[in-house]
């Protein structure tokens, strides 16, 4: 289904996060913001709002419009010279267009504090506005026009990129990178569509509107290009979400000091009794541009204790939630313990093996182990000792190595970060291969055309040309009110 057009409604909302801060910010968007505006705000120009020029800020009284001046946030008594004046504060006016809505926006520019920015958007919904649904004000971006819908995800992302690079993904995506990417080839596609059902259309007449041949060249590009972009989605999704590395292990192998060591602070409690740890520890960290959440878990182990059982079930929960598990061995234990007993881990899809306390084994000896551990195991393996710093460098190569190729630099091409965007090329590439088969076995064209357009509609889905409204509902409920 498609969606256009914008509603009636003139919507406000606090558009600056909560709490105290130097500014806070109401913003009205729609057709009545200038009216609704003019009962909050007295421009000290004594100017009217409308013919305020579009784009530029201007001092003004902040009142309560008369329906709401009941409030108590200032009694008529403190107010009596300056009644119903809340703040003072600037206005700036955007005309439509020239808005991120596409609509008439105001924005009134109060002191940050959340009482008065609170009065404030009460005083607009008194003179007519409603309060924003979460996302709404990007939503009427993109409904009118504004925006596609991968830039309107982009508008998100930006909001909460948390690295440099996922930043930067936003960035790009809000730039359009994306969407004229897969405009070009929906355009390829479309076009090609719209002459093979005039060939179906005029059959009776001998005319081939498009040629075989023609239409297998395109066909591969266009699968080539869907496949080029699929190839990015792992690292783009890696570089928007981050990553969450779980480390696990049997209790006192230097698991909690470990999360220490990589967090450089001192979060979990380390001491040399087993068991120290119970719940799960959690936190994150921005390495390389890519941000890790760490999560230290309780030591495996068989137990009579039900907190620290309840504990083991939590790690192995984590365990299987993680993007990757780092399993830590001592290797003090393993060097000692006779060859042919050496017990190695039996769970996580491909752990990394971290051999640590090596700061205790005569250096020699390390290599070796590490060799040996492999071979048993399969598993890549890194040597370290949290005591003395070496090999966390290594560690921390090898992790990022485990989602993001070496050779990977964010400046490369067009990248897809989103799931959305992700399942839909996969649908895209799906009905592109069956419509090569069938181009290549010479099946009627009615056939051809079917899956030539269900490619076209699983790329218009990444822009929104083709979107239903339980899409959009999903979308723009992940936003914040008064974005
Ligand atoms: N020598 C040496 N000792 C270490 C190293 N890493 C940790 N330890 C010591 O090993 C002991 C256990 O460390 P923890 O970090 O508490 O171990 P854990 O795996 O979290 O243990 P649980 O929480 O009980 O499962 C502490 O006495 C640490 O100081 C290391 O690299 N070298
Ligand atoms: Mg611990």
């Amino acid at each position: 289904m498609s969606v256009a057009g914008t509603s009636e409604d003139t919507i406000c909302a606090i558009a600056t996060p909560a709490g105290e801060g130097g500014i806070g910010i109401v913003r009205i968007s729609g057709l009545h913001a200038v009216d609704v505006a003019s009962h909050v705000v007295r421009l000290r120009s004594k100017q009217p709002l409308r013919t305020l020029p579009s784009h530029q800020l201007h001092l003004a009284d902040i009142l309560l419009s008369r329906a709401s001046s009941s409030g108590t946030l200032f009694s008529s008594k403190t107010c009596h010279s300056t009644e119903g004046l809340v703040d003072e504060g600037l206005v700036v006016y955007m005309k439509a267009p020239r808005s991120f809505t596409a609509e008439d926006v105001i924005e009134i520019h109060c002191h940050g504090n959340g009482l008065v920015l609170q009065r404030v958007c009460e005083a607009c919904i008194a003179a007519g506005a409603r309060l924003a649904q979460a996302g709404e004000f990007t939503k009427r971006a993109f409904l009118n026009g504004r925006l596609d819908l991968s830039q309107a995800e982009a508008v998100l992302d930006t909001i909460k990129a948390k690295s440099e690079q996922s930043l930067k993904l936003a960035q790009r995506q809000l730039r359009g990178e994306l969407a004229q990417t897969v405009n070009r080839l929906r355009t390829n596609l479309v076009g090609l569509l719209a002459h093979l059902e005039a060939g179906i259309d005029f059959a009776d007449e001998d005319i081939a509107f498009v040629g075989r041949d023609e239409m297998l060249i395109t066909l591969q590009e266009t699968l080539k290009d869907v496949q080029q972009l699929l190839a990015t989605a792992e690292t783009g999704r890696v570089l928007r979400e981050g990553v969450r590395v779980v480390i696990a292990g049997e209790p006192n192998v230097g698991k909690s000091s470990l999360l220490n060591a990589l967090l450089r602070e001192n979060r979990a409690i380390v001491t040399d009794i087993p068991g120290t740890t119970r719940d799960l520890i959690e936190e994150s960290v921005i390495r390389n541009g890519l941000r890790v959440t760490l999560v230290d878990t309780a030591g495996m182990r068989e137990t009579a204790d039900i907190v620290e059982q309840e504990g083991i079930r939590r790690s192995q929960e984590a365990v299987v939630q993680s993007d990757m598990v780092l399993y830590v061995l001592d290797g003090v234990q393993l060097a000692s313990a006779d060859r042919g007993k050496r017990r190695f881990p039996s769970f996580g899809a491909n752990p990394l093996l971290v051999l640590n306390k090596i700061d205790l084994l005569h250096p020699e000896f390390v290599p070796g182990l590490a060799a040996e551990l492999q071979e048993c195991t399969g598993c890549r393996i890194v040597p370290i000792s949290v005591q003395t710093g070496a090999g966390l460098e290594a560690l921390w190569q090898a992790i990022r190595a485990n989602f993001v190729r070496p050779s990977f630099e964010p400046d490369d091409g067009v990248m897809v970060t989103h799931v959305r965007h992700r399942t839909a090329l996969e649908r895209a590439e799906f009905s592109l291969k069956e419509s090569l088969t069938s181009v290549q076995r010479e099946v009627e064209p009615e056939c051809v055309a079917v899956d030539l357009r269900g490619a076209a509609d699983s790329l218009g889905e990444i822009v929104g040309v083709i979107t239903s409204d339980e899409v959009l509902e999903r979308i723009f409920s992940e936003f914040c009110v008064g974005k």
